[in-house]
């Protein structure tokens, strides 16, 4: 049998996250927490991705304040510097400037044909502006500057990703071997996570109705409430089955903060009412997120510690996102100053 090589490279992740709202259980669970237990297996990549963000227009103080905030939370969720490198997207230009570039290999066909694009455009049908038809492109720039081998994304962004493959895949046909086409990333153990006012639908941050999301930096009462007042069926018994989605979304979050089964849980809550049940599950919520509110009141209220891993970060991002900026402009002759 062939040795392996002593020293195996490791793969490269890169994911991002747009500071577009409060960070939710849907996001903890779905992306971050994964993120977490990925920085030891993995070169891992994350982005502050606030470009982004401006394709639906932003509130600058409340934009400002939420950058930070989204960076000292994940901080406090336990992206770790010393393995890892988290920077913010507006801080490494050739995303930007490889943003345009591919631009002009991406097809409007190709963009008109995105759902988040159809579905955000509906939403916000008096600012259908540029940026979020060619929000892809600048996805495709982010993935592709690092060579990244891998990207765990969520269902919605699976066709984005799909996208960036088949720019990658054009390029190079055209150009050589100049970008690793990535990958999805499928992560082992993934929650997705409903809202709690109807289940038939994820939770997500930019709802307009507070009670349908817990966020990560909610006060311990404003969980519980929430949690009390989430939407469960006239059954009254904690099992998991079809067409008891508020029990099931309850029983997958219980699941997912404590490690049990879902036979686990319903022999716990064997014969005890949901009111015991939603109680249970929004205490343990609460422990869950203890330690992360505790460490995030420390972070954010270290300005100094949050821009000097800011500014360390952009620096490393800048040299690996600039080699293969210049590698890609010099391949279709642009003259390299
Ligand atoms: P928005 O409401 O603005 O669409 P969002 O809450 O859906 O925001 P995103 O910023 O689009 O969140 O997603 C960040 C990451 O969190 C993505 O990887 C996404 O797949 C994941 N995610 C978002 N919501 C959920 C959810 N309810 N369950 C599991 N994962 C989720
Ligand atoms: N569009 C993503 C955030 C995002 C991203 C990326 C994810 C921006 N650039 C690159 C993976 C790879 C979102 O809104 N969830």
């Amino acid at each position: 049998m062939e040795q392996q090589p002593a020293q195996e490279k490791k793969k490269i992740i890169f994911s991002a996250i747009q500071p577009s709202g409060t960070v939710t259980l849907g996001n903890y669970f779905g992306a971050l927490k994964n993120w977490v237990s990925l920085q030891d297996e993995y070169n891992c990549v994350f982005a502050l991705a606030d470009l982004h963000t401006i394709t639906v227009r932003q509130d600058p103080a409340k934009f400002r304040a939420r950058i930070y905030e989204v960076y000292a939370l994940l901080l406090a969720c336990g992206i770790d510097m010393e393995k890892t490198l988290f920077f913010i997207q507006s801080h490494v230009p050739a995303h930007a400037q490889l943003a345009w570039v591919l631009n002009c290999y991406t097809q409007f066909g190709e963009l008109s044909r995105m759902t988040q694009f159809k579905d955000k455009s509906a939403k916000h049908a008096d600012n259908v502006n540029a940026g979020l038809f060619t929000y892809p492109s600048l996805m495709a720039a982010d993935i592709l500057l690092y060579q990244a081998d891998m990207v765990p994304v969520g269902a919605d962004q699976k066709q984005h990703l799909e996208l960036t493959r088949n720019i990658a895949e054009r390029f190079n046909g055209v150009y050589g071997n100049v970008f690793k086409v990535p990958a999805p990333y499928i992560p082992k153990v993934g929650a997705r996570v409903m809202s709690l006012q109807d289940p038939s639908k994820k939770m997500s941050k930019s709802d307009e109705n507070a009670n349908s999301y817990v966020a990560v930096l909610d006060k311990p009462e404003v969980i519980m409430k929430k949690f009390k007042r989430a939407v469960t069926d006239s059954e009254a018994k904690v099992r998991y089955a079809e067409g008891k989605d508020g029990i099931n979304n309850l029983m997958g979050i219980y699941s997912a903060v404590t490690g049990m089964t879902m036979e686990e849980i319903e022999s716990e809550f064997d014969g005890r009412g949901y009111g015991d049940f939603k109680t249970t599950v929004g205490e343990a919520v609460v422990e869950h997120l203890r330690p992360i509110q505790e460490r995030f009141e420390r972070y954010i209220n270290d300005k100094a510690y949050i821009k000097e891993c800011c500014d360390k970060s952009a620096d490393i991002a800048r040299r690996i996102a600039q080699r293969t900026l210049d590698k890609a402009m010099k391949k279709i002759g642009f003259v390299i100053g």
